[in-house]
């Protein structure tokens, strides 16, 4: 029953006033309504009691979740169809969804996505509506059911199973008898269709005035919703490579269908779950999941994507005339692509970035999906399931262990109940927690009571006891469902949580942890650029599609720490600490990461002579793209590559100054074997037209190994031209080409 409660709001500057609005305390709604004669205070409260709904906070308890997808693309090995595909292409012989739910079970995930229907409007089950799909494919003799095999595996490891139907659908689009866009009539029709020899076990039967790809996407959802168990995510993807006659999508009649059959299923692109707003894996800095709308969003049939970084910000929400709660999900793919493509060329994702994405969105108010599109052998590739089983023991070895169990602190936040919570007023926003015995912790988590009090807190506090006072560790701007704060290791037997600001007082405070994360030093890059300034940073992984920003020497790792010597000693606890980049002529630099009593693997790099001032004398040849200069821009991206034959080719430039060296260096390029130099021979010139022979080179394994390679000279020569010529191309191929060519000079 409502009534009325007052609201006393203190508003910043020295006045107090009391405003009434009707809301029931402690039972959210997840939609309010912002009326004419709403202040901006009373909108702050009416955003305070907007709360998930239950199949949203389960949505937010399962926390990490899996994308499969897996279709055509998987054997075209592009990320979009174009809905002409010949069937036959999906030549699926085996499948294992066992061992698929086996890495996802290893990772922690709970739930699994799979595109049971991608824009190319292939169908991963037995639909009784099309034929273009699994039933036109040899796998099974036409028999096989993917989502079948997926829903019994999720049966049996306990995972589960969401949807993922495209509403773009090219081959209803391209094919002559397709629904898409064929401009028919909105006509009652009952869902599902009968089809001869096809009945359904659940006789419930829907009637909706709909046209015909409408009524062809409400069938197919039918089938989805009561022939696989029980679903729990029907996701709809935004994006159309292409549309046709004007089809519109009748959402309502969709949602009717899924809130009736799949009443525990969250409905992703319309107005349970939201996209995050990019693919990367990105999640915002602060996440609100209270959300502005202009319209009712129960009634909407219509939703756009929710992008940009201020999305729900107060600002924002003043302007609503609906507040929505709607959580965000944080996608992206553990490789380069949704779709497998191969293993060679197609990166996958490390442990460490998968393990950073996850703190920050599980962490910042969302919900992380993860994509692992199996191989064209039906199962998850190697690599991928290695990946998620690091991240499933680095998330247990992490939050397994909640320190603040042991600790004196109230027990409302400290037990697994997250109705109690710690109601914090205004002016009596701390929490102390006390150990006995010091413990050593580098995270904090901390959860509202969101279902009862909504998202409040807007600033919070972590502060440990250094045994003279207090010291602050970590800020964070809100909490919502969770937030993990990441800092430094501290070894303290008391620390302190603070709300130092909030939407509306008193916050709930359901869920506080202490965790430890055990950080291993990174790798090192030690890179030098063309002015001769060295940077040296955490080796950052080769994967090339989609980052936000990888952070191993960031937030992840707060205690890390970079050492370096220019003296040919290895770094020690004491050496110099690297700070910014620094200027050097040339010479060898060691680096090694250290974090608290660890060191990382050494680095060493040795750099010739700066090559700022270098100029190109002349060259053989040379391809558009590929020029002369980028061998030696200090960038080993870029390369110059000869257009005429290998054999033959050479490239002299000018080093700007006379000077006396030593020997040379030969970086190939990394990911073009069409001309490394296996053999060639070195010139040096005073005037840059008489040209001395110093020596011929070879290198070997070039292909396999295609690394810096270092060529000493027979004694030292005085030269100010150079002039390297190719004599033999690795494997007998075309062109000649050079990542970087260093010149080396006497320590
Ligand atoms: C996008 C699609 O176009 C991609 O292929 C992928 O399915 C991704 C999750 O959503 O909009």
């Amino acid at each position: 029953m409502k009534y009325r409660i007052a609201f006393f709001l203190w508003v910043i500057g020295c006045f107090s006033f009391a405003q009434e609005i009707e809301l029931e305390p402690n039972i959210l709604s997840s939609t309010i309504a912002i009326d004419n004669d709403d202040t901006k205070d009373s909108v702050r409260i009416k955003a305070s009691h907007v709360g998930p709904t239950e199949n949203q906070y389960r949505a937010l308890k399962d926390e990490f979740i899996a994308f499969v997808h897996f279709g055509p693309n998987t054997f075209t090995q592009k990320e979009w169809g174009t809905g002409m595909e010949d069937p036959s292409i999906f030549e699926l012989k085996n499948l294992d969804t066992d061992q698929w739910c086996e890495a996802m079970k290893s990772a922690g995930m709970k739930k699994v996505i799979l595109t049971v229907k991608h824009h190319d409007g292939f169908v991963l089950w037995q639909s009784r509506y099309t034929n273009h799909g699994i039933m036109s494919t040899g796998f099974q003799e036409g028999k096989g059911d993917i989502l079948k095999d997926l829903s019994e595996s999720c049966r049996k490891f306990g995972l589960k199973l969401g949807v993922y139907l495209s509403p773009a659908d090219l081959y209803q689009i391209e094919n002559p008898e397709g629904l898409y866009g064929n401009l028919s009539e909105r006509t009652e029709r009952t869902i599902p269709r009968e089809v001869k020899n096809r009945p359904f076990e659940n006789k419930r039967t829907f009637n909706f005035k709909v046209d015909d790809y409408n009524e062809y996407f409400l069938n197919q959802l039918f089938e989805l919703l009561t022939e696989y168990g029980p679903i729990h995510e029907v996701w709809f993807d935004g994006a159309h490579p292409k549309t046709k006659g004007g089809q519109t999508y009748d959402y309502l009649a969709w949602k009717e269908l899924i809130r009736t059959l799949a009443p525990k299923a969250v409905i992703f692109g319309r107005q349970d779950i939201r996209w995050c707003g990019n693919e990367s894996g990105r999640t915002r800095k602060v996440e609100w999941n209270v959300i502005p709308y202009e319209e009712d969003p129960n009634k909407m049939n219509r939703f756009s994507d929710i992008t940009g970084e201020e999305v729900a910000s107060l600002e924002k929400i003043y302007q609503a005339n609906y507040l929505h709660y709607q959580p965000a999900e944080t996608n992206t793919s553990i490789r380069e692509g949704w779709f497998y493509r191969n293993d060679d060329e197609q990166g996958v994702r490390s442990a460490d970035d998968v393990f950073d994405i996850y703190e920050r969105s599980v962490g910042g108010n969302s919900i992380f999906l993860l994509n692992i599109p199996p191989t064209r052998e039906g199962v998850f590739g190697d690599r991928d399931v290695q990946a998620l089983k690091e991240v499933g023991e680095r998330i247990a070895s992490t939050y397994g262990e909640n320190f603040l169990e042991n600790s004196r602190g109230p027990i409302e936040v400290l037990d697994q109940n997250d109705s109690n919570y710690v109601l914090m007023e205004k002016g009596e926003d701390e929490l102390i927690f006390e150990w006995d015995e010091p413990v050593k912790i580098n995270r904090i988590m901390l959860q509202e009571a969101i279902r009862t009090h909504g998202e409040r807190a807007s600033g919070i506090e972590v502060s440990f006891w250094n045994n003279k006072g207090w010291q602050l560790v970590s800020k964070g701007p809100n909490i919502g469902y969770k937030r993990i704060l990441r800092f430094g290791e501290v070894i303290t037997s008391k620390i302190k949580i603070r709300i130092t600001e909030a939407r509306l007082f008193p916050v709930a405070l359901a869920k506080v942890g202490a965790y430890y994360s055990e950080n291993h030093p990174p790798q090192l890059e030690i890179e030098r650029n063309l002015s001769g300034d060295v940077k040296i940073g955490a080796k950052l992984e080769d994967f090339g599609w989609k980052t936000y920003e990888q952070d191993i020497a960031g937030d992840l790792n707060k205690d890390l720490i970079f050492r370096y010597t220019l003296d040919g000693s290895d770094p020690i606890e004491t050496s110099t600490v690297y700070e910014k980049p620094f200027p050097l002529q040339f010479g060898v630099v060691k680096a090694a990461a250290f974090t608290k009593g660890e060191k990382g693997p050494v680095l060493v790099k040795e750099f010739g002579v700066i090559k700022k001032e270098w100029k190109l004398l002349e060259v053989s040849s040379q391809m558009e793209g590929n020029e002369a200069e980028m061998a030696f821009d200090s960038n080993n991206k870029t390369y110059w590559k000869s257009s005429g034959l290998g054999v033959g080719q050479f490239i002299s430039f000018d080093l700007a100054q006379e000077q006396e060296i030593v020997g040379f260096t030969y970086t190939p390029p990394l990911k073009d074997s069409e001309g490394m130099i296996e053999e060639g021979e070195i010139f040096v010139s005073k005037n840059g037209k008489d040209w001395e022979l110093v020596s011929s080179f070879q290198f070997g394994n070039l292909i396999n190994d295609p690394t810096l390679r270092k060529f000493q000279f027979p004694a030292p020569v005085k030269a100010r031209y150079i002039k390297l010529k190719a004599t033999r191309i690795a494997g007998n191929k075309k062109f000649a080409s050079i990542a970087e060519i260093g010149i080396s000079k006497q320590p």
